[in-house]
């Protein structure tokens, strides 16, 4: 498969496909793996990945041009990306010597309980933060003794392999970290049924991640999913509407809106509506789109010419106002502002594209009530001084990461995931690790 540079179409690679022999052999090696990593003492554990996160910071500048080059992250955003993934590996690295088990008082005997590794774990990732979310499953995967295949998107296996090599120069045993380039209804569909697989993580679409759920229930296997979202960013009359509009475009343009906590529906309360418009076109033209390695870029191509095409497709009418992009070679399209109705497609469904939706809404409950009309219930943001309604609003909406004032939804300290159909589990923060292992419970009589 033909790798390809989304802001200028260049070739980058031509990428061999895993098939479900190359899955079989991969999952007997992480086996194999698995029973020596599993023994490892908890601090050689820590020592090993630590030593991987100082690698991925010596790198840091290779993987940020890296990713930049293969999916058209601006070089800014690369950069804070390699950044992340050291930070998710150190943060993990602590975790091995505190997993500790439970005594629990009982009569009759001590009763103990211990963490587990679950054995081989599949991490099947997208193509919209290929190194970060990668990050995201292996790093307490490996902390809690289990081994990893990680099956990239067909588009972006290439900080993924490297990655993996950096893994191995720090010392991590064949077989711990595998990456294997491979389609995903072949590979990816391949890991989730073998049997040899104790557990999958998947980011990406709601409907394959429904594919997923049904085939691991068939073996009871454990899953994390993270989905699409359709996120709300909800402006009361009395927020400070300047820092409101100004941050908004970046809140769904950031990563070209290829982000699933995207703030792609924006609600502002009707006698501010008109207001908050005027103030968000002069934002939204400052958006700077272009080649992303141009140190002041803010927003890069789509991933690919499919992807620009379904993205396209949304757009059926004259946009209530749109900035400029690149014309010629790449895969670019330009900030979209919409004032859809809250029944049009482009309010109700994940476009993943850098397309947003304005709507009025009158008060609170209406304010709510939209937010939570959808299948979705990813992230979301609330702007207000009133510190009583940012609660009730937060506590009312569907959401699994929401923020105040702010649009930050990802840090690797707190918990990630979606309530509804954007997904299963969380991801990151200190309880992650439970994701990846099994509560294993001994009595031991004294009697
Ligand atoms: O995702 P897929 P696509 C949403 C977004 C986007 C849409 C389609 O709306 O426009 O999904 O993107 C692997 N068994 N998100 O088609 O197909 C695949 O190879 C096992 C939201 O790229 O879900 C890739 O590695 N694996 C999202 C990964 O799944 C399978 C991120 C994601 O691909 C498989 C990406 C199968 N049957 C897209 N089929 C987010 N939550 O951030 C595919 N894959």
């Amino acid at each position: 498969m033909l790798i390809v540079n989304p802001a200028t179409e260049e070739i980058l690679a031509d990428m061999e496909l895993a098939d479900a022999a190359e899955v079989d052999r991969a999952v007997e090696r992480a086996r194999r793996a698995y029973e020596s990593w599993r023994d490892v003492a908890p601090g050689d554990r820590a020592r090993l990945l630590r030593r991987f996160a100082d690698l991925v910071d010596q790198h840091r500048e290779e993987l940020a041009l890296l990713e930049l080059t293969n999916s058209g992250h601006p070089i800014g955003n690369a950069r804070w990306e390699a950044g992340a993934v050291r930070d998710v590996l150190h943060f993990y690295a602590g975790a091995p010597e505190r997993n500790h088990g439970k005594q629990i008082p009982v009569p009759g005997g001590v009763d103990i309980t211990f963490q587990e590794p679950l054995g081989v774990v599949g991490v099947i990732v997208p193509w919209n933060f290929p190194m970060l979310i990668m990050s995201w499953g292996v790093a307490p995967a490996l902390a809690a003794g289990n081994t990893v295949i990680v099956k990239p998107a067909e588009w972006t296996p290439l900080t993924a392999l490297r990655l993996a090599e950096l893994a191995l120069a720090a010392g991590l045993p064949e077989g711990v970290l595998q990456v294997l380039p491979g389609a995903g209804e072949v590979a990816g569909a391949h890991l989730v049924e073998h049997p040899g697989v104790a557990k999958i993580v998947f980011t990406g679409s709601t409907e394959v991640g429904k594919q997923i759920a049904a085939k691991a229930a068939a073996q009871v296997k454990r899953i994390t999913l993270e989905l699409g979202g359709k996120n709300a960013n909800i402006v009361f009359a009395d927020s400070d509407l300047e820092k409101a509009a100004k941050t908004a475009p970046y809140a769904v343009f950031d990563n070209s809106g290829q982000d699933c906590c995207a703030r792609s529906r924006i609600l502002v309360q009707a006698e501010v509506y008109d207001e908050f418009l005027e103030r968000l076109v002069p934002a939204v033209r400052n958006v700077k789109v272009g080649d992303p390695l141009d140190e002041s870029t803010e927003m890069g191509p789509l991933i690919s010419a499919e992807h620009l095409d379904r993205v396209r497709g949304f757009i059926d009418g004259p946009p209530y106002l749109q900035g400029d992009c690149p014309q010629g070679k790449g895969f670019w399209f330009p900030p979209t502002v919409l004032t859809s109705a809250v029944t049009d497609r482009t309010f109700t469904e994940e476009i993943f594209g850098p397309v947003v939706s304005v709507v009025p809404f009158a008060d609170e409950a209406e304010a709510v009530r939209i937010a939570n009309d959808t299948r979705y219930g990813l992230s979301g943001s609330i702007w207000t001084r009133d510190v009583g309604r940012a609660l009730r609003v937060a506590r009312a909406v569907e959401a699994g990461a929401l923020s105040v004032n702010s649009h930050s939804s990802v840090r690797h300290w707190t918990p990630f995931g979606g309530f509804k159909e954007s997904g299963l589990g969380r991801e990151l923060g200190p309880d992650a690790l439970s994701a990846f292992t099994e509560t294993k419970n001994v009595f031991i009589s004294t009697e």
